[in-house]
């Protein structure tokens, strides 16, 4: 059989799943495990995909386009078997022959491992643009780290996170191809000498570390078309694996450290998002995948254009996720100079022309800084071209611009013995944009004020967006099925068209199809919470959700409060009748912040309490799902009515959740922070439900010194009752909240929890309210659903294009 035909029909299909799953295992059909089930279905799909590739590279190289390359530090690609089923329009045929052969699909779907190579927002938002540009059919590659361990697993142990390695690759990765004929060497420490040869300075570099970059390509396949783009992620290794026979004992003592050391550079992510924390091996990791990936772009594009680099900026763009691969300026200048001889002004305006920038945080404390000392120490050369790339950069601010001292002082790269990342980012890309109009509009006001006055061509904003295939189509085949069937499938590559869906607004049968899909898949939900808690939720309540990164400025504990707040009125008023609520948490801790930690202890605590007390009738359960990742939210996004976006206004860049559960008919309580924004301009005021301060009163209350938690505390009785039972036994002898009792009340509470907790309360009635009204929230609903077209990533990747790659 011809293996392009496996797929035209369920027969052949079968035989050739059969024939490869003896293949893989070695035993006869009957036999194999469920991972042979798995690896066999993975590498079926991996042979399709691998023509496709290499035909998609074929016609990149014969039409060439300017490419995009993105470099980020992290990447949340999530599971990809079934998006690989669905994208090659094969889920019928393969669904039903593996049905046929007495196997369950989704069973062997869920052996697959999910890579967390990434923490969250930052890292997902880049997976869903690889999917929207292979989809778009556009010349778009990630570059980033092979992590041998992704994000922490997180576990729930009395109520606590505890955090387990993630070896996701313990039983290997099926679709990832290593390359290392396509290896290259990353050179850390050494010394610099310069001389004058033949009147040109010229720089060695010697007596540095080598370290072997080993690429490995996993396939980014577009959605029903024929585009395979690339995620490469680069894997660090000793240069040369020693010879046992020749060491002598120090020797080969020596040789192992040396090969440990170089594996740790790839060893593990990070795990915090939002703090900064300067360590050596994560500045490695920085300018591993830069140094590598740049130097594999420019030695490719040299072959394909005899040797030539004046048109490299024409054809290239270097796409630089937030700071962390922001060493790709002075990186570029150093291959482009040192390797390839141009002059520094030939080298800085191709660098200055090939670099875009996206920020995608305003909170100080994540601002990457490293310390001069030991970027001199790790990287010696691109030290001094850093130096020389802000004392030229000083220069024209003083002379082209006559700023003062003080004004260059607050601009320079170089600042209090330490390298501002993001100064080093924007001066070295033409272009920078935040990442919601709101986020944006802070960058040119705030962060980076002074660079807005000299280069104001440089700022632009992109919305960000989600990938509408992971996050609905595939996720959510109910309501997927449903819109198929009221107004075709063209929404699928064109989400505006959801927009049509308003014309069921006041159809009874549409609504109540609609309704049960939306039961159907919190059914699906309860029973995944019953098998992972100690809980039974009605699938009737409203599910009110909030997953994410945990962090103060998220407010989870504004959400936990009120919970507290509303059982207490619960047990005050026996008589008093809510619709049922079920309030569902996940999300991880960065293993070193603390007090995001004791967030989870708090609400696993108040989950205790109010799951057990049977004289609140049932009407409020209280849910933490352990370890949130890609794959939970793709069962949990579906199944939601409210999606808690409750950040204090102004420090969420974007937000993305926000999108994804609005595109399954999630109504959004949400302050006007981020993407929430856009949102409510999206669905109209009607259909989302806003509260809580502006960025404008956070910001002025911030200038002033911060508000008086206290005064609030003094005039609101009930405030005074949630936080004395932090600290009175409430929870157990034992379970006291004092770090987060002292935090609100003697710290100030520099989030406005107890600030924005009226409004939040009263938006929260506002919902029970109009639950009980079905029409207008099925209008609510369906309105998030027909009016996230904008928040496609599809949309977000066109504008790109459009306004920064210039690639349209
Ligand atoms: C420097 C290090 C500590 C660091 C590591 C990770 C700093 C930041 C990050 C990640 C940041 C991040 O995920 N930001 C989120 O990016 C999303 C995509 O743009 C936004 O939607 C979201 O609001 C923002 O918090």
């Amino acid at each position: 059989m011809n293996k392009s035909e496996r797929f035209e029909a369920i027969e052949t299909f079968k035989n050739a799943y059969i024939q490869k799953i003896e293949e893989v295992s070695g035993e006869c059909f009957s036999e194999a495990s469920l991972f042979n089930q798995y690896e066999a279905l993975a590498e079926i799909i991996m042979e399709k995909n691998g023509s496709l590739w290499a035909k998609t590279s074929k016609q990149y190289d014969e039409i060439p386009h300017k490419r995009v390359y993105l470099f980020s530090i992290e990447f949340l690609i999530g599971r990809l078997l079934k998006a690989f089923i669905n994208s090659l329009e094969i889920e019928d045929i393969v669904k039903t022959a593996i049905s046929e052969l007495g196997l369950d699909y989704e069973t062997i779907l869920n052996k697959e491992a999910d890579p967390g190579l990434g923490n969250g927002g930052l890292g997902r938002l880049m997976a869903c643009f690889l999917e929207s540009s292979a989809t778009l059919g556009l010349p778009f590659h990630g570059n980033g780290i092979h992590y041998q361990h992704g994000l922490f697993e997180q576990k729930i142990i009395n109520g606590e996170q505890v955090e387990v390695a993630d070896n996701w690759l313990r039983h290997g990765y099926p679709f990832e191809i290593r390359k290392p004929n396509e290896s290259v060497i990353v050179k850390f420490y050494g010394d610099i000498h310069y001389d004058k040869i033949d009147g040109v300075l010229t720089f060695f570099y010697e007596n540095y570390e080598p370290i072997l970059a080993v690429p490995y390509d996993i396939p980014i396949k577009g959605y029903h078309n024929k585009t395979v783009n690339s995620l490469r992620l680069w894997s660090a290794e000793p240069v040369e694996d020693f010879d046992l026979p020749s060491f002598n004992q120090g020797q080969f003592m020596d040789a192992v450290r040396h090969k440990s050391e170089a594996e740790a550079i790839t060893q593990i992510l990070y795990p915090n998002d939002n703090k900064f924390d300067g360590k050596l091996l994560r500045l490695k990791q920085e300018y591993f995948f830069v140094s590598a990936g740049l130097q594999r772009i420019i030695t490719r594009y040299k072959r394909y254009n005899n040797k030539c680099l004046d048109e490299f900026s024409n054809k290239i763009c270097i796409h630089i996720n937030d700071t962390h691969p922001a060493l790709c300026g002075p990186e570029m200048m150093r291959i482009l100079m040192d390797d390839e001889g141009l002059s520094w002004m030939d080298a800085w305006r191709i660098t200055v022309n090939s670099l875009t920038f996206t920020n995608h945080t305003v909170l100080p404390e994540a601002l990457e800084k490293w310390p001069v000392d030991m970027l001199k120490l790790l990287l010696p050369r691109i030290y001094m071209i850093i130096e020389e790339i802000n004392r030229q950069f000083l220069d024209k601010l003083r002379i082209k611009y006559g700023l003062n001292e003080s004004e260059i002082a607050a601009l320079a790269i170089i600042q209090d013995e330490q390298i501002n990342m993001a100064n080093l980012a924007v001066v070295c890309s033409h272009s920078v944009n935040g990442v919601a109009a709101l986020h944006s509009k802070i960058l040119r006001e705030e962060t980076f004020r002074g660079y807005y006055q000299i280069f104001p061509e440089r700022f632009n904003s992109v919305t960000n967006g989600v990938t509408p295939r992971r996050f609905l189509i595939n996720s959510n085949t109910g309501l997927r099925d449903l819109i198929d069937a009221s107004i075709g499938t063209e929404w699928q590559s064109d989400l505006f068209a959801l927009e049509e869906l308003m014309k069921y607004a006041e159809d009874a049968s549409f609504m109540e199809k609609y309704d049960q899909i939306k039961l159907t898949n919190k059914i699906h939900l309860a029973d995944y919470i019953k098998k992972h808690n100690p809980v039974t939720v009605n699938p009737n309540s409203i599910f009110d959700i909030q997953v994410k990164r945990i962090h103060e400025y998220k407010r989870q504990l504004l959400n936990a409060l009120h919970i507290l707040d509303l059982y207490n009125h619960l047990k005050e008023n026996p008589q008093m009748e809510i619709v049922p609520h079920t309030f569902i948490f996940a999300g991880k801790a960065a293993p070193g912040y603390y007090f995001a930690k004791e967030i989870i202890r708090l609400i696993n605590a108040i989950a205790d309490l109010v799951n057990n007390d049977a004289s609140i009738k049932d009407q409020i359960k209280v849910v933490f799902l352990a370890n949130f990742n890609v794959t939970l939210g793709e069962i949990i996004y579906p199944a939601a009515n409210i999606s808690e976006q409750i950040s204090t206004a102004g420090k969420e860049a974007s937000g993305t959740g926000n999108m994804k559960f609005m595109m399954n008919g999630a109504i959004t309580l949400g302050t006007m922070d981020g993407a929430n924004i856009e949102i409510h301009e999206a669905v109209g005021d009607e259909n989302i439900v806003t509260f809580g301060l502006s960025s404008d009163e956070v910001a002025s209350f911030e200038k002033s010194g911060g508000y008086r938690s206290f005064e609030v505390f003094e005039n609101n009785a009930r405030i005074q009752k949630i936080m004395q039972q932090l600290i009175d036994g409430t929870f157990g002898n034992f379970s006291h909240f004092q770090s987060i009792y002292d935090s609100l009340l003697l710290y100030n509470d520099s989030y406005f929890v107890l600030k924005d907790f009226d409004s939040y309360a009263n938006a929260q009635r506002h919902i029970n309210d109009l639950y009980q009204c079905p029409d207008q929230w099925f209008r609510m609903s369906l309105s998030n659903v027909a009016y996230s077209g904008l928040f496609s990533s599809d949309r977000a990747i066109l504008d790109y294009q459009k306004n920064i790659w210039k690639t349209l």
